[in-house]
């Protein structure tokens, strides 16, 4: 079985990072170990949250592994607390990550045109030296915008400016780029993806619920490395994992009254692993 490794918060509640990440990844047939970067009470959009960064446990995780030769055959980082880890998380892929196994990085820092409390433009390069490291990134617009030091004018980029910001994201040195939250139209949302070596483009959406949730860019994110560990091209991997966040939604939608602070993702992990079978079996995508 492959054993991967995946670098984010633990949000004791509210289901984001590695409270997706383990359980998606892991229902995928992939082991999953963690390496957490902070413990919050809750995600940040509760009102009360008690943290603790969890910086200075990095480095004796990563001696203690070293002496247990420790490797992995995927590496996948998310919320990240500081630009200390970031550096960390390079020097950990040179060490544990086995030739050739991808490295996915999701740049959480900001939405909506904002960067998330606490992260500053020094962050924002660190970012920007991970993302040249990967093979797979997965921004949301306001962290395309960052990561190309572009101003973020508003959500609702066309597909034309979105698609003329791609190749400027791989070319900070990734192989692939993919841009959520994409409004394809009033009635769709989706990305934008780019794959530097082949030029090839990459494009997909589902029906947009009239609502967000907190962590449905974790369960894309989780969704999509867990096929891509399992062996799967990019291009079977992200439209399934786009059919599981959208079915994540829906799900929680279903429920009266239903959560506002994460997605009910649990309930679409049959269909996804389905969905992930029938790709490695050659069979056709279900869009
Ligand atoms: O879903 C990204 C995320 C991860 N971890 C923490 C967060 C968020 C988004 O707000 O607050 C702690």
């Amino acid at each position: 079985m492959k054993r991967i490794l995946t670098v984010q918060d633990v949000s004791c509640v509210g289901k984001c990072a590695l409270t997706v990440a383990l359980p998606v990844i892991s229902a995928c047939g992939v082991e999953t170990a963690v390496l957490p970067t902070a413990l919050l009470s809750t995600h940040t959009a509760f009102r009360h949250v008690a943290s603790a960064d969890l910086s200075d446990r990095f480095e004796p995780i990563a001696e203690a592994w070293q002496a247990e030769g420790v490797t992995f055959d995927g590496l996948y980082t998310g919320y990240l607390a500081n630009e200390r880890q970031i550096e960390a998380v390079l020097g950990i892929k040179e060490r544990f990550l086995n030739p050739g196994a991808p490295f996915f990085v999701d740049p959480v820092m900001a939405d909506d045109g904002k960067l998330y409390a606490g992260f500053s433009e020094g962050f924002v390069g660190a970012m920007r030296r991970l993302c040249a490291e990967a093979d797979v990134t997965v921004p949301n617009i306001s962290e395309a915008c960052l990561l190309l030091g572009v101003p973020y004018t508003h959500e609702r980029l066309s597909e034309r400016e979105i698609g003329d910001m791609l190749p400027g994201l791989t070319a900070l040195g990734c192989r692939a780029a993919f841009v959520t939250g994409v409004h394809f139209d009033a009635d769709r949302i989706g990305y934008l993806g780019y794959e530097a070596e082949t030029g090839g483009r990459f494009a997909y959406a589902t029906p947009r619920y009239p609502v967000s949730f907190p962590g449905t860019g974790d369960v894309f994110a989780s969704a999509a490395f867990g096929a891509i560990a399992r062996g799967l091209p990019i291009g079977r991997a992200m439209p399934i994992a786009a059919r599981f966040t959208y079915r994540s939604i829906g799900a929680t939608l279903s429920e009266t009254p239903h959560n506002w602070y994460g997605v009910n993702f649990e309930t679409a992990l049959p269909e996804l692993i389905r969905e992930i079978e029938k790709a490695e079996k050659g069979g056709p995508d279900d869009a």
